[in-house]
């Protein structure tokens, strides 16, 4: 039994109705890939200082914007730090590779709105604005898990399950 069964089923134990997963996981994978102080909760200056960072540290030649060659090269290092934990066969990771490393190329040119194939700090931030305030439902500047729980049952409403 993994921590979504264990969370699943605490919420049916307690007559709650049940929290879809994925979307729960989407909430706090948020909060944890920001939260710098590790205390659970994510305040706007902790994600603004944590993107800064990314932001700079993904602009390798530092002329102020991402290129799409900076931008996948930046995720491909996360990513290969995750896959380096996972235990699935090498096969599949190179399969799992090559899909995300397609969506990031998808992603950038979404990103890129008016296609001069560079993302700017002013495009950059946009995106990153409009994240923090998809999950911080209740819009006092922290995503907490009171957020993750609102923003899950208001995108299970809208799914209407
Ligand atoms: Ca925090
Ligand atoms: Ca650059
Ligand atoms: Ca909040």
């Amino acid at each position: 039994m993994n921590f979504c069964h264990l969370l699943a089923a605490g919420v049916i134990a307690t007559g709650l109705t049940t929290l879809p997963a994925a979307a729960q996981h989407a909430g706090d994978a948020f909060i944890a890939a920001f939260d710098s102080n590790g205390d659970g909760s994510l305040t706007r200056a902790e994600y603004d200082a944590a993107r800064a960072a990314r932001f700079k540290a993904t602009d390798a030649d530092g002329d102020g914007a991402l290129s799409e060659d900076e931008y996948v090269a930046e995720f491909t290092t996360r990513f290969e730090q995750q896959l380096a934990k996972s235990d699935r066969s090498a096969e599949k990771k190179a399969e799992e590779r090559q899909r995300q490393i397609r969506q990031t190329h998808v992603r950038f040119g979404v990103l890129d709105t008016n296609k001069d194939s560079r993302i700017g700090r002013d495009k950059y931030d946009r995106v990153a604005e409009r994240s923090f305030a998809e999950q911080d439902a209740d819009r006092n500047g922290i995503v907490a898990a009171n957020d993750v729980a609102a923003t899950t049952a208001r995108r299970t409403a809208a799914r209407g399950e």
